[in-house]
């Protein structure tokens, strides 16, 4: 299955993958995910979300949920998301082949616009369907072509009013999300497979810094009003102030305006990912880099504007689900950085992550990687996992 979705919004010269909401290769995707549950016997519904269900069994209270999600960020990898969903229907396949039948009903989910690429906001389908996130506003977003959400989705056949909290949420009495570690520490415990024991609060702000657009030879440098400079001081107070910290600190767009090479550009904005392992940590890390910002901005007699886009609280997984895989699978616990569907479903119904081993730790790039014995590894676990909630 991994081998039939490679070449899907694959970047032929990078071997990245640009797969986001409703994008083509997006499209192809949720044929993809529809073709895999037809060939299983299993009824696909989609919620006015775009989030994908496939159902063995007829919808039902107290269902097992499992699966993940199949967009990307710009130049992803391969695997953040897609092992996920793959591994829950190669689970179902190795439980159907043991004979084993579900005591309730099981459900493979791939969420919609997980990685919030192309309108901005995280894990944006399952927070719409937990009401985290609200419709109207994320149906106001825009995409980098200035195409909100509506249009788009309108575009592609989807009505832009059944966007909102889903009822289906209701029928789901556990989640279990399989996905690839996006870190080190199961190459360093030895194993194959781990068990989640939180997710770190994390989230998006853009900051928006204003200066006066000027002549690149004819403008002395002390009568510039540049907000690139009171953006680079900013960038580089952000890693020494989460370095301090122990946290994350991460500029990894930037749009410049209007982008002339020999002009002083008026508007620089740029968008911090911020990270930190408790919710008063992140709150002091960003109050720290905006300081820096504004102290920056006023030495240049420039601006800046602080919005927050997208911000994810601490998860804590449920300890007793989580106790219960991790000694069924005698596999070890660990935290992430990374945000996961599963931790918005987690404040809604028990909830719990399996991590498959990533040799190299990397993701969010081509080259994130999984062995296939690993992955298999993960597999079974997961299907040990779903027999062991389902019987
Ligand atoms: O950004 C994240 O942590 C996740 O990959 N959405
Ligand atoms: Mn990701
Ligand atoms: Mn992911």
């Amino acid at each position: 299955m991994l081998a039939d979705l490679a070449g899907i919004g694959r970047d032929p010269t990078t071997g990245g993958y640009r797969r986001h909401v409703w994008n083509d290769a997006d499209m192809l995707l949720r044929e993809w995910f529809v073709g895999e549950a037809a060939a299983r016997g299993m009824d696909v519904v989609e919620d006015g979300n775009g989030n994908q269900l496939a159902w063995w069994g007829s919808p039902g209270p107290d269902a097992l949920l499992t699966g993940s999600h199949l967009d990307s960020v710009p130049d992803g990898g391969a695997y953040d998301g897609p092992l996920g969903v793959v591994s829950s229907f190669a689970a179902i396949d190795r439980l159907r082949a043991d004979g084993f039948t579900p005591s309730r009903p099981v459900v493979v989910g791939s969420f919609a616009d997980e990685e919030g690429a192309r309108f901005g906001i995280a894990c944006a389908g399952s927070q719409l369907v937990t009401g985290a996130l609200a419709a109207d506003r994320a149906l106001a977003q825009k995409d980098r072509d200035g195409l909100t959400m509506a249009e788009v989705m309108a575009a592609r056949g989807r009505d832009p009013r059944a966007v909102g909290r889903a009822d289906w949420l209701g029928d789901i009495g556990t989640f279990v999300e399989l996905h690839v570690e996006q870190g080190r520490s199961l190459v360093h415990s030895g194993a194959p497979v781990g068990v989640a024991t939180a997710i770190w609060p994390h989230g998006r702000w853009r900051l928006d810094f204003c200066g006066e657009a000027n002549h690149a030879g004819a403008t002395l440098m002390q009568d510039r009003h540049d907000p690139m400079q009171a953006y680079a001081a900013t960038v580089l107070a952000s890693r020494r102030l989460a370095t301090e910290a122990s946290a994350r600190a991460t500029f990894g767009r930037l749009e410049v305006e209007p982008g002339g090479t020999n002009a002083i550009p008026s508007r620089v904005r740029a968008w911090l990912d911020a990270r930190a392992s408790d919710d008063e940590s992140l709150e002091h890390l960003v109050e720290q880099v905006v300081a820096e910002a504004r102290a920056a901005s006023d030495l240049d007699g420039t601006s800046v504007e602080v919005t927050a886009e997208s911000v994810s609280p601490a998860v804590d997984f449920d300890v007793p689900l989580r106790d219960r895989l991790a000694e069924l699978l005698d596999a070890p616990v660990l935290p992430t950085g990374a945000g996961h569907d599963a931790g918005v479903l987690s404040a809604h119904v028990p909830t719990a992550m399996l991590f498959v081993r990533n040799p190299t730790g990397v993701s969010h790039s081509p080259v994130e990687h999984a062995d296939d014995g690993d992955c298999e590894a993960g597999v079974v676990a997961l299907a040990a996992v779903m027999r062991e909630l389902a019987s």
